[in-house]
């Protein structure tokens, strides 16, 4: 990007990340705007501010009319179960038909292209949890701009969610259609893949001045670089932490919170209606973007439809951890949802954050423990199926 800003333009953003709703956002955004000079390095930005504007507005309308109108369909989804899937595709490619397939939802099927013109969603069970699915009206070419009014609502909804499902029609251009559709989430800066780098900054006052975390590294800048930015935005408290191989571009990029990686599956579907050598011929191409896994399946015939859930599972990066009351004789049958790499001291925040400060030790049973009812502290690594045991210093509190 390296846009070059002025001071005063670098206070405006400053004066946009404190701003609360959608208004004062996007009158701050405005003032942004006028403070950008226009030229070949802030090109990307202004499309940005622009789209950003565009979605504020659409916001700003939307709970209007939901205030007035009331309960008229809305692309307002509010988040239920383990984790939140959002099914895209192009028309007719079948997400409808998938949707009532795999979960409880019975959307409308049509043969008509825009049938579904407001986001559906139903639950999806996998083993012991259920997993929220919603479809939303059809990508078509040139999304990424706007070539539709519901385009922006459409990756709000994504940009939200904590994983992808791109839903692919097999009998009509397949390889066409899944190029388009990465392309328009990568041009709107929705990462389905894991770019080469990237960096997430966490802002808080609680965080004592500006600490870069390297998972990856930093190419072509130092750490004080880095610093000397965000200063300049006024970002004063913060955590940055980069993956893989980030740019001072992707740091700018990140102030401007401009792109999100999610997870991502694809679903070949009618699968019916095509030959082997179609099918051979998309997973090849498919392949193309390795940490994308694909299934072929056949929503009308109820093929591969089996094997969705646990990719699903899979692609959240969930564990299910089971906690048990010392000297009971089983653990809730309800899982404590938590995500790859979580520790006993998260699981002890989802179960009663004030367990934490009498904490004395904890006992482990399943994947992670070394042998049935491991004793170990705040750091431990828990795993799906471990069950945790709680004591503390002291009883019955
Ligand atoms: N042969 C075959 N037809 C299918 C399959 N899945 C869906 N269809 C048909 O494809 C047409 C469109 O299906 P929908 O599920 O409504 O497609 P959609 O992606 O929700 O479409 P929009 O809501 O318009 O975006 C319908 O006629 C379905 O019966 C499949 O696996 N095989
Ligand atoms: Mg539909």
């Amino acid at each position: 990007m390296v846009t070059n800003l002025p001071a005063e333009a670098r206070a405006k953003w400053a004066k946009y990340s404190d701003a609360k709703t959608p208004e004062e956002k996007l009158r701050a955004l405005q003032e942004f705007l006028s403070a950008v000079p226009k030229h070949k390095g802030t090109e990307n930005l202004v499309y940005w501010i622009k789209r950003r504007m565009a979605e504020l507005r659409e916001e700003i309308e939307e709970r209007k009319s939901r205030r007035i109108g009331g309960g008229g369909p809305s692309f307002f989804i509010e988040k239920e179960g383990a984790a939140q899937v959002v099914m895209l595709g192009m028309s007719l490619s079948g997400k409808s038909t998938l949707l009532s397939r795999l979960s409880n939802a019975k959307p409308l099927i049509g043969e008509t292209p825009f049938t579904t013109k407001f986001p559906v969603q139903g639950m999806v069970r996998y083993e012991d949890i259920q997993f929220q699915l919603i479809e939303v009206p059809a990508v078509v070419k040139g999304f990424s701009s706007g070539s539709v009014w519901w385009a922006s609502r459409v990756l709000g909804i994504a940009r939200n969610a904590d994983a992808l499902m791109l839903v692919i029609d097999l009998s009509n251009n397949p390889i066409d259609q899944l190029d388009t559709i990465i392309s328009e989430l990568t041009e709107s800066g929705i990462y389905p893949y894991q770019p080469r780098g990237y960096v997430i900054i966490e802002r808080s006052k609680a965080y004592q001045g500006i600490r870069i975390i390297n998972y990856g590294k930093l190419v072509n800048c130092t750490a004080d670089d880095v610093r000397k930015l965000l200063e300049s935005y006024r970002i004063f408290h913060a955590v940055v932490k980069v993956y893989g191989e980030a740019t001072m571009d992707d740091v700018e990029e990140s102030i401007f919170e401009n792109n999100t990686y999610k997870p991502t599956m694809i679903v070949g579907n009618k699968c019916d209606l095509v030959d082997n050598e179609v099918i051979s011929e998309f997973i090849k191409h498919a392949s193309k973007y390795p940490t994308i896994p694909a299934i072929i399946a056949s929503a009308k015939y109820g093929i591969g439809l089996d094997e969705i859930p646990k990719h699903i599972f899979r692609l959240t990066g969930i564990i299910r951890v089971y906690a048990k009351e010392p000297n009971a004789r089983s653990p809730s049958p309800k899982p404590l949802i938590l995500r790859k790499g979580a520790t006993v001291s998260e699981a002890i925040r989802h179960l009663r954050e004030e367990l934490l400060k009498y904490f004395k030790y904890a006992r482990i049973w399943g994947p992670s423990a070394k042998y049935p009812g491991e004793r170990v502290g705040l750091d431990h690594e828990l795993m799906d199926g471990d069950i945790i045991e709680v004591h503390t210093k002291i009883k019955a509190i």
